[in-house]
């Protein structure tokens, strides 16, 4: 019994090494597997983290590229060579670090000059601003056609002063005031306006903006781009979209060079509406096309209000866009004329009042 449970014991252990040798190459060639499968994966992801860093630095160069691009139209950079200036004087960022994106707009809060005046203790006679620290890389004159809207132009005052400088900008405020009762010329006061500006200073670039237009963020920048820029893309008035895709009414943007090339704006538009529409057609003309921020950044608020005295809707303005092409180089910048009434340097803009004659 004893011999035969020895030689049963004796042949079970000799059944039982090659089945531990079995499980021992398993495991060694999973082992082995397990190796390859790691070197592979390492493989396959520095394979894609190298192909990352080139599609990276690419992106980098085309931002580089479309910052060149999109920044300075106005020439104003190229005119700065880094000679001859101090090395604390340098051009302030493409992007302004001080900017702080949504604002909050709310026109049942009471404003005042003094107030406004009090909160911008930096802003000069005139409404003209420069960074302290660095070169701003755009010079900008902003020109507001008016007549008798007091009450608008303080929320504008309040509301623009302290973006524009968180912008960065080079600005001056230039408020285009229409002398007498007889209809109102939108697009006229806006060539004096480019006009009168430029007896001040050398300024690259014009923003031309209703009285009653705030933006509501303000990474939506007040400057010049490589193509003519529409700001106030989604206003409230127009549920945060654009009312049409030609629209080029409210706020807007030119360097020096694009207004000239479209001989700057129409004179004879009284009354309301169609000269915005008639810009457009200017610039399409030449073949320039409109840039635009996107429509989050380019939220406005407009201060509800009556429609003005004076500037009932222009029953010819139909026939005058249909004609623009035809008539766009005769009338003009070029052919302007006005009688400067005054021109009042006061706190927080500067106020030029100007007889534009009548229809
Ligand atoms: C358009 C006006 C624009 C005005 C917008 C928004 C005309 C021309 C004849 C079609 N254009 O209809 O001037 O800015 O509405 O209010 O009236």
């Amino acid at each position: 019994m004893a011999s035969s449970g020895s030689a049963s014991g004796s042949a079970s252990a000799s059944s039982a090494a090659p089945q531990s040798t079995r499980n021992f190459n398993f495991l060694h060639r999973l082992c082995k597997l397990v190796v390859v499968l790691c070197f592979l994966h390492i493989s396959v992801t520095l394979l894609y983290y190298v192909r990352s860093l080139d599609i990276r630095s690419a992106f980098v160069r085309n931002q580089q590229q479309r910052n060149r691009d999109d920044g300075d139209p106005t020439g104003s950079e190229a005119l700065y060579n880094g000679t001859g200036t101090p090395k604390s004087w340098k051009n302030c960022p493409q992007t302004s670090p001080l900017l702080v994106g949504p604002l909050r707009v709310d026109f049942n809060i009471p404003v005042s000059l003094e107030l406004t005046a009090e909160q911008n203790p930096q802003v000069r006679p005139g409404g003209r601003y420069k960074p302290a620290n660095c070169r701003a890389l755009q010079k900008v004159a902003l020109i507001i056609p008016f007549r008798k809207r007091e009450p608008h132009l303080k929320f504008w005052l309040y509301y623009l002063h302290p973006i524009l400088q968180r912008q960065q900008l080079d600005y001056g405020i230039y408020v285009i005031n229409q002398e007498g009762d007889e209809t109102f010329n939108r697009a006229k006061l806006l060539n004096v306006g480019y006009a009168e500006a430029l007896k001040d200073y050398d300024y690259g670039c014009f923003v031309f903006s209703d009285v009653d237009l705030i933006p509501m963020d303000d990474r939506n920048v007040y400057k010049c781009f490589s193509q003519p820029r529409h700001l106030s893309v989604s206003m409230d008035k127009f549920g945060f979209r654009l009312p049409y895709n030609q629209y080029f009414g409210g706020v807007s943007s030119m360097s020096k060079e694009q207004y000239l090339k479209i001989n700057g704006f129409p004179n004879n538009y009284w009354g309301w509406g169609g000269e915005d529409d008639d810009i457009f057609n200017r610039l399409a003309s030449k073949g320039m096309s409109i840039s635009r921020p996107s429509g989050e950044v380019g939220k406005c608020r407009m201060i509800r209000h009556e429609r003005d005295e004076r500037n009932d809707p222009n029953p010819q303005r139909f026939n005058r866009i249909a004609h623009t092409r035809e008539t766009m180089n005769r009338d003009g910048i070029r052919s302007l004329s006005y009688k400067l009434v005054s021109k009042e340097t006061l706190a927080l803009y500067t106020k030029i009042t100007v007889d534009i004659g009548k229809p």
